[in-house]
């Protein structure tokens, strides 16, 4: 068979249009296609919150462990960071606003012990993705509470989510809860169910073994 004979699929028609979009071919990782939409993904329910009762606690392997309400989130230094998403499902999204707080920014705040390596990040309902703590130290991972200028909608993660967009999605704990700073790696929920335990996307690093 010709090459110009072999059907076209989905996936590769995807990637095809990239170029008519002016969107570099690379941005997307290999087995993704890329979306407008803003597709919703966890396990169990939605929780509605009164944010005069949540907070965020940042705490484990820290100097002065932290509980922050939502106004006080809110009142530390915010950053805006554009960039793609790319979930395990094989949708990638590009070009997502967030803002919200560095997580390198709310460590710093606490103090991180020289003896942490690794970060856990904890959502309402026991939901948990583990994390590198270098991987969390860059310029573009954040606690989030707003997308594209509004603050999350209940399904994206209200009142804030963790962003940690070099990583797929799983990792951005929607709901979040806790930081938690440890030594040594504690696999979370996706990890301990047969998700790769670090999950670059451009490596396409979606489950165990791969
Ligand atoms: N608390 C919590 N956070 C979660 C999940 C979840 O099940 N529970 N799913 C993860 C997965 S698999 C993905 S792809 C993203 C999806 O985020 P979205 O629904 O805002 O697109 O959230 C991640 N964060
Ligand atoms: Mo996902």
């Amino acid at each position: 068979m010709f090459w110009h004979c072999v059907p076209m699929g989905f996936f590769d028609r995807n990637r095809a249009a990239l170029a008519e979009r002016g969107i570099d071919a690379t941005r997307l990782p290999p087995g993704q296609y890329f979306t407008d939409r803003f597709p919703v993904l966890h396990v169990g329910d939605v929780p509605s919150y009164d944010l005069t009762a949540w907070d965020l606690q940042v705490g484990g392997l820290v100097r002065q462990p932290l509980r922050l309400s939502f106004d006080e989130l809110r009142a530390l230094p915010a950053t805006e960071v554009l960039t793609d998403i790319h979930c395990v499902t094989k949708w990638s999204k590009f070009d997502t606003t967030w803002r919200g707080v560095r997580v390198r920014d709310l460590l710093d705040l606490a103090g991180r012990d020289p003896a942490a390596t690794h970060v856990v990040g904890h959502a309402e309902f026991g939901y948990s993705a583990n994390l590198p703590l270098e991987d969390v130290l860059g310029d573009k991972a954040l606690v989030a509470y707003e997308y594209e200028g509004a603050p999350l909608e209940a399904e994206h993660g209200f009142p804030a989510r963790l962003v940690v967009p070099h990583l797929y999605f799983w990792k951005s704990v929607k709901w979040l809860r806790g930081l938690e700073l440890t030594n040594g790696d504690q696999p979370g929920f996706w990890e301990r169910n047969g998700y790769h335990n670090y999950g670059d996307p451009f490596r396409e690093q979606r489950y165990w073994g791969d």
